[in-house]
């Protein structure tokens, strides 16, 4: 049998099939596929086949063989372990959701995300939600990150999950396609969706939580089938986002704007830092290209952590 792996819960997969039948599978032994090391072996969105057996009186599954992943995001454990995880496959289009407090979404985990989005050649939007709480200044900061992104390339959506504002405009390019909400924890990715789809009544951080430090409130990646032919995939919230390992010279190609001035650097293996004549440092002396988006791409280069405001998350 055959089926799409709707929830990971660690030690069981929910697998649907095509006729829309839901099992409950495992995995015998370790599982592990070529060449990826991460602690999941077997992520939301992954193709599987699978063969019945009789668990008691249920009939469950045991997984036998995972599909070719079109892509994946996968991303790095900011602790000591250094694994890698899939936070799910085979994805359309990906949602970061933003907010600029409560949480604060910094442009370094912006742009660490973005990368990984590239590198895989997955789709990715940017959400800026909870516009419905800012002051002018704030609202300022959105436009001015929003403009930013733009200029690279990325759709930005000043979005509105509670009061609904531009839900619509979210709901459009979901449609017929396999999304991925993604985004620190508390930013509203369960919130989107239950405005989204009501029916699903996913829980969601009371309002009395939301100053609680370290809260999850979505524990396990979980994908839903939407009325309007759209999945959607929801996902714990991620505290930081390590780059897996890339080479030196390839994270460039996944900063596009620096990418599309490569071809005027001097050295075609430029790195962008000390050598002379190079496109990119050239553009960001005359501002074309923006700090932050350079300042995120030595951190990424030199393997530097991202930086967090004590216990400001939990990490996963
Ligand atoms: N004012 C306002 N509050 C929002 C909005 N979106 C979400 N919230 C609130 O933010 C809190 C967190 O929302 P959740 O949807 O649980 O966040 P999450 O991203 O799913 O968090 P995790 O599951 O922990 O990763 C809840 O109290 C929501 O009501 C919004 O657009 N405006
Ligand atoms: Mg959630
Ligand atoms: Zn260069």
């Amino acid at each position: 049998m055959t089926g799409i792996v709707y929830k990971s819960t660690g030690s069981w997969y929910t697998v649907k099939t095509d006729v829309g039948k839901v099992y409950e599978c495992r995995i015998k032994g370790k599982f592990r596929i070529k060449g990826i090391k991460s602690t999941n072996p077997v992520a939301v969105g992954d193709l599987v086949d699978f063969k019945l057996e009789k668990n008691n009186d249920q009939e469950t599954g045991v997984i036998e063989y995972i599909h070719e992943r079109q892509n994946y995001i996968i991303r790095k454990s900011v602790n000591l372990s250094k694994q890698t995880h899939i936070i799910a496959s085979n994805i359309d289009v990906v949602f970061l959701l933003i907010t600029l407090n409560n949480p604060t979404t910094f442009t370094t985990f912006i742009d660490r995300f973005l990368v990984t989005a590239e590198a895989y050649g997955i789709k990715a939007v940017l959400l800026f939600n909870k516009i419905d709480t800012y002051n002018e200044d704030e609202l300022l900061e959105i436009k001015y990150l929003a403009a930013l992104y733009r200029k690279i390339g990325y759709e930005c959506i000043g979005i509105s999950a509670k009061t609904g504002k531009n839900v619509d405009k979210v709901k459009t390019m979901m449609k017929n396609k396999v999304s991925m909400f993604s985004g620190h924890s508390g930013v509203g990715k369960s919130t989107l969706i239950n405005t989204i789809a009501p029916d699903l009544s996913l829980k969601t951080a009371e309002i009395s939580d939301q100053h609680q430090q370290g809260q999850h409130t979505t524990t396990f990646a979980e994908m839903f089938d939407l009325s309007f032919g759209a999945q959607i995939i929801d996902t714990p919230g991620i505290k930081g986002f390590g780059v897996v390992d890339m080479d030196k010279e390839e994270l460039g190609d996944y900063f596009p704007e620096f990418f599309d001035l490569k071809s005027d650097c001097k050295f075609n293996n430029c790195l962008h830092i000390n050598e002379p004549k190079c496109a990119v440092k050239k553009a960001l002396d005359n501002e074309q290209i923006a700090w932050s988006r350079y300042k995120s791409y030595l951190q990424i280069l030199e393997g530097e952590e991202e930086h967090y405001r004590k216990n400001n998350y939990n990490e996963e």
